[in-house]
C-alpha cells in the first residue's frame, strides 16, 4: 500500500485495536495507538519480508514487539494480514486463547518473541540479528520499543552489543510518545537526549512524525538500502491514543479499556 492508501487503512486498524480490547475489558490502548502507524507501514507498507503462509521460513524478515503491553497493535496487523481468522481477534485476553495480554510466541504463529517485561524484547532482537550476520543472512530484524521502557538499564546493554557487533541488519524504533504508565517520561525518569544516546552506541539515526506515512515509508527504505557496519534507529514522535480525542495524550488511557460508550465515541471520530 502506499502512503495514501495506508492512512485509510489505519482506522480499521484502529477500531479493531478498540473494539477487542473493549471485548476484553482490559489492555492497553494509549501505547497500541501510539504506534499503530508504524506497524501498519511495516506489514501492509510493503517493509517486512514475510509470508502468513509460511511463518517460519528461515528468510523473514523478524518484527519484536519489545513494548509488549501494546499487544493488540501487532494482533491485529497479524490478523489483517492473514496470520489467522480475524475473529480471533475478539477473543484477546480470554482464559485458553492465543492471544494472550502480551505477546506469546509459543502460542501464535507470526509472533517472533514472548514480550512484556521491558528491556527483554530488544535484547531478544539484538540475539537474532546477530545470529543471522553469523548465518550471512539477508534477512533483516525490526524492534519497537518505548520511550517509558529505555528507563530499562537492559536497554543499553542491548544497544552497546547491537554496535560492538556492528548489526547494520537490525532497526530499532522508538516510539516516542513522552507518556509511560503513569505520567510523563520526563517526570517518572527522563531519558531524553535519545538521539545522542542512539549516536552515541554508533546506531545511524533518523527522526520522523511516527504518524506521517510518507516519513515511515522513506526512512525503513533508507534502512533497507543503507549497510554500513552500524545499526539503524528510528526516533520516531508519536502521540499516546493518537486518532482518538479524549484518549489522546492522556497518561490515564495507557491501560485503561474503553468503556461501551467510549467506545461508541471513539468508532464514530474514527469513521465507523
Ligand atoms: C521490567 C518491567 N518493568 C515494569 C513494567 C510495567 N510497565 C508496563 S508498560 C510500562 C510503561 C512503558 O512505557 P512506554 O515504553 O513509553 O510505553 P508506551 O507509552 O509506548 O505504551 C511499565 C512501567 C514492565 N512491563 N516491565
Amino acid at each position: 500500500m502506499n502512503a495514501k492508501e495506508l492512512e485509510e487503512f489505519s482506522l480499521t486498524l484502529r477500531k479493531a485495536i478498540l473494539i477487542s480490547i473493549n471485548a476484553a475489558r482490559s489492555g492497553h490502548p494509549g501505547g497500541s495507538l501510539s504506534s499503530i502507524d508504524i506497524l501498519n507501514t511495516l506489514y501492509f507498507g510493503n517493509v517486512l519480508n514475510i509470508d502468513p503462509k509460511n511463518p517460519n521460513d528461515e528468510n523473514r524478515d523478524r518484527f519484536v514487539l519489545s513494548k509488549g503491553h501494546a499487544a493488540p497493535a501487532l494482533y491485529t496487523c497479524l490478523a489483517y494480514k492473514g496470520f489467522f481468522d480475524k475473529d480471533l481477534l475478539y477473543t484477546l485476553r480470554k482464559l485458553g486463547s492465543p492471544l494472550q495480554g502480551h505477546p506469546d510466541s509459543k502460542k501464535l504463529a507470526g509472533i517472533e518473541a514472548s514480550t512484556g517485561s521491558l528491556g527483554h524484547g530488544i535484547s531478544s532482537a539484538v540475539g537474532m540479528a546477530l545470529a543471522l550476520k553469523l548465518k550471512k543472512s539477508t534477512s533483516n530484524v525490526y524492534c519497537l520499543i518505548g520511550d517509558g521502557e529505555m528507563q530499562e538499564g537492559l536497554v543499553y546493554e542491548a544497544l552497546m552489543c547491537a554496535s560492538h557487533y556492528h548489526l547494520d541488519n537490525l532497526c530499532v524504533i522508538l516510539d516516542f510518545n513522552g507518556l509511560q504508565i503513569d505520567g510523563a517520561v520526563s517526570d517518572v525518569m527522563n531519558v531524553k537526549p535519545v538521539r545522542e544516546k542512539f549516536e552515541a552506541f554508533s546506531f545511524l539515526t533518523h527522526e520522523v512524525d511516527g504518524h506521517n506515512y510518507e516519513q515511515l515509508l522513506n526512512v525503513f527504505e533508507n534502512f533497507k538500502s543503507t549497510k554500513k557496519s552500524q545499526p539503524f534507529a528510528v526516533i520516531a514522535h508519536t502521540v499516546k491514543g493518537k486518532g482518538v480525542s479524549f484518549m489522546e495524550n492522556k497518561y490515564e488511557y495507557h491501560g485503561k479499556p474503553p468503556t461501551d460508550e467510549e467506545l461508541s465515541k471513539a468508532l464514530a471520530e474514527l469513521g465507523a
